[in-house]
């Protein structure tokens, strides 16, 4: 497979070359592209030297996939290019999710609506794919009438200027801000722009990419996103209310088989998952299993997982498996 790599110097790009590595996708090719000023560069990847090229550079190439994580406005206005040129695009950024035409996939719970046809497909954000792989088979067996999440989000979601702020602040330095507050020993109560509603774009996309993987409108989604100084991944504190009542060891169980979760979930042992220990890894990991007592058919739970991983970059290359694997590229 020809790949290109677009937005290949940055933060979820770097994981993504990282992750092609480890999993040995079959790269026959690596077009890695960036910025102006990052044309020209070098990137070794499996032994060999590539140059980073431009977008048009990219599109003439004709890759077989492209891989996107150049923010939206570059994703717009390239995707369709790439597309037109016959490459199959897998774009990071929000700009395809909503679109009813472009499919927004977790491979583990609808790849299968993956055809030959599809030539953008939209990767989800990445407190949503750790929150919809848990509660996709919940919603099979139990069916889900509500979720209200609050999240903890790692500054790496907002990219290296708020990593540059956060070590900035611990070193005592006035640097660039990413955000509007300090973020050291801090929590701000805003993940992105607000919206007209008084939610920010963060908690609506929690809202409106969980209905569209799991594929039921009629989910209410309610959410508040906070940005934690934290590297390692996003925290969740997921609520969520089942038509059907239910059995904790048996929705345990049920998570223990289904795949890329990773049940931590004993309080004798104050086994619980925590962004320190999922960073690097591709699972996601969920504990704190217990019945909200306030009401009926309700469970609480903790979920957490590396944004950069299974949030971005791993849930793209596996998209990008699913397409190999099916002879749909
Ligand atoms: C954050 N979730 O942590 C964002 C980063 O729509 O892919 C990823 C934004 C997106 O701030």
């Amino acid at each position: 497979m020809k790949v290109a790599v677009v937005g290949a110097t940055g933060m979820v790009g770097e994981v993504m070359l990282k992750v092609l590595r480890e999993r040995n996708f079959p790269v026959t090719e690596l077009i890695p592209v960036a910025s102006e000023k990052s044309v020209g560069k070098e990137i070794e990847f499996n032994g060999k030297n590539y140059k980073v090229v431009s977008l048009q550079t990219a599109v003439d190439m004709k890759a077989d996939i492209a891989l996107f994580s150049a923010g939206g406005d570059t994703s717009k206005t390239w995707a369709p290019k790439f597309a037109a040129a016959g490459t199959t695009v897998i774009d990071n950024s929000s700009a395809w999710r909503m679109d009813p035409d472009k499919k927004l996939v977790v491979p583990e719970i609808n790849a299968h609506l993956l055809t030959k046809e599809d030539k953008i497909i939209a990767n989800p954000n990445c407190s949503t794919i750790q929150m919809v792989l848990v509660l996709a088979p919940l919603h099979k067996k139990y069916d889900i009438r509500r979720i209200v999440v609050s999240t903890y989000q790692s500054i790496t979601g907002t990219g290296v200027k708020a990593v540059q702020q956060l070590e900035n602040e611990y070193a005592g330095i006035t640097g660039e801000m990413a955000y509007k507050y300090p973020i050291h020993r801090n929590a701000i109560p805003q993940c992105d722009v607000f919206e007209e509603n008084g939610y920010t774009k963060e908690e609506m996309k929690l809202v409106r990419e969980t209905r569209k993987i799991i594929g039921d409108e009629h989910i209410n989604v309610t959410a508040t996103a906070v940005r934690v100084p934290i590297v390692g991944g996003h925290s969740e504190a997921v609520n969520v209310e089942f038509a059907n009542d239910f059995d904790i060891a048996e929705v345990r169980s049920l998570l223990h088989n289904t795949p890329g979760v990773v049940v931590q979930d004993n309080i004798d042992t104050f086994t619980y998952p925590m962004p320190k220990y999922a960073q690097h890894k591709d699972e996601v990991f969920v504990g704190r299993l217990r019945r909200d007592e306030s009401q009926p058919n309700t469970l609480n739970m903790w979920i957490v997982a590396d944004n950069l991983r299974k949030g971005a970059a791993t849930n793209t290359v596996q998209i990008a498996e699913y397409l190999v694997n099916n002879n749909l590229v």
